[in-house]
């Protein structure tokens, strides 16, 4: 039997009607509003099974051929991985390896295919190991001294007005607190400027603030010219207009900038981070939060189609303790060793669905 239509004014009424003439387990099978009400259709519960078997209408036999050439594109990816594996078991390997600890398909694809053919599995490692060792670099002269003027920038929460407290802390240690000055110019955050004020009170450092209006050049023109000015500023999201305005500030000020990034940021948000907040103009990159991040790869391919050098890294909230020198060889095997956890782990058979998924 073929589904029947009913147009009522109300559905509670279209739906009283389907159950009094089709029955209690009567299948609604679409709706749509039309002039003056909605209609339904609607079929008795067993005469879908019947039309389940009837042939199908045209539009029917080419959903299934598309489902079909969906079906032999699959098989035929299936096929190739299969080949690719037989051929080449060491950069099949590598670039499982390389995107179970979270790098980029593009990166992973890319290390593969120049691989030299013929390793064996340990060698492809190796190999994998010395090109990002090679690509990945740390600042030469990364000590911020007096004289020097540099601001951390980022993201909101990434570890900025931290990571500032804990350069300041070592510099104090190394210089005397006579040779830091702290300036807040974070006009954005309730208690951010408290909170920098706080850290240079605990230092002995000397402290400014900017006070948010337009002369913020006449505010910083009197910073101390011998000392080591280290600069806290707002921190705003990627897409965020005020950026912008923060590098004019920072570029006036002639201050070096280095990027606070999160190391928990997933692949696609540190790329963008990178990108808003100054890409290749920036000095350096201070890794944060790589105590909390599960995965290091994400951050390091990041840091590697960027050519950004590693400044430092974070590892914990502690002033000044947590803050390390860009050690990169530990990073690298740090992030081969990790491997995503359930249920975002990939398994062999993930790789051919993928095959069809753009
Ligand atoms: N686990 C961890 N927490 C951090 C690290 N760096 C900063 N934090 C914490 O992250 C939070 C935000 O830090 P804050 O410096 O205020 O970020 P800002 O908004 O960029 O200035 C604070 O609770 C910090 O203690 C880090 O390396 N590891
Ligand atoms: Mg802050």
């Amino acid at each position: 039997m073929t589904p029947r239509c009913y147009v009522a004014a109300h559905a509670a009424e279209a739906l009283a009607r389907i159950r009094a003439e089709l029955g209690e387990d009567a299948v609604v099978l679409g709706s749509r509003p039309v002039p003056g009400g909605v209609e339904f259709l609607a079929s008795a519960y067993g005469d879908l099974a019947v039309e389940a078997q009837e042939p199908r209408p045209a539009h029917g036999l080419l959903e299934e051929l598309r489902e079909l050439r969906r079906l032999v594109g699959r098989q035929l990816g299936g096929l190739a991985f299969s080949q690719w594996k037989r051929r080449d078991p060491a950069r099949v390997l590598l670039a499982g390896v390389l995107l179970q600890a979270g790098f980029s398909p593009q990166l992973a694809r890319a290390l593969a295919a120049h691989c030299p053919r013929g390793l064996e599995e340990g060698a492809a490692l190796r190999w994998v190991r010395q090109v990002l060792l090679k690509n990945l670099t740390a600042l030469e002269d990364d000590t911020p001294r007096p004289g020097m003027r540099l601001a951390l920038v980022g993201p909101t929460g990434a570890g900025k007005t931290t990571t500032l407290a804990k350069l300041a802390a070592q510099a104090a240690a190394r210089w005397g607190a006579g040779a830091v000055c702290l300036v807040a110019l974070d006009d954005y955050r309730v208690g951010a400027r408290a909170q920098l004020a706080e850290y240079a009170q605990l230092l002995g450092c000397e402290f400014r603030a900017w006070d948010g209006g337009a002369d913020w050049r006449g505010t910083c023109a009197d910073l101390p010219v011998g000392a080591l000015v280290l600069i806290d500023v707002a921190g705003h999201a990627q897409h965020d207009e005020r950026i912008r305005l923060q590098h004019e500030k920072l570029a006036a000020l002639q201050v070096m900038r280095w990027l606070v990034l999160p190391a928990t940021l997933q692949g696609a948000v540190a790329d963008a981070v990178v990108h808003a907040f100054g890409g290749t103009e920036l000095s350096g990159c201070v890794l944060s939060k790589l105590d909390e991040a599960l995965l290091t790869a994400p951050a390091l391919d990041t840091l590697l189609r960027w050519k950004l050098p590693l400044a430092r890294l974070s590892l914990g909230q502690r002033v000044p303790e947590d803050l390390f020198p860009a050690r990169v060889s530990w990073l690298v095997e740090r992030a081969l060793r990790q491997r995503a956890t359930q249920p975002h782990r990939l398994r062999e058979d993930d790789m051919f669905l993928l095959e069809n998924a753009s």
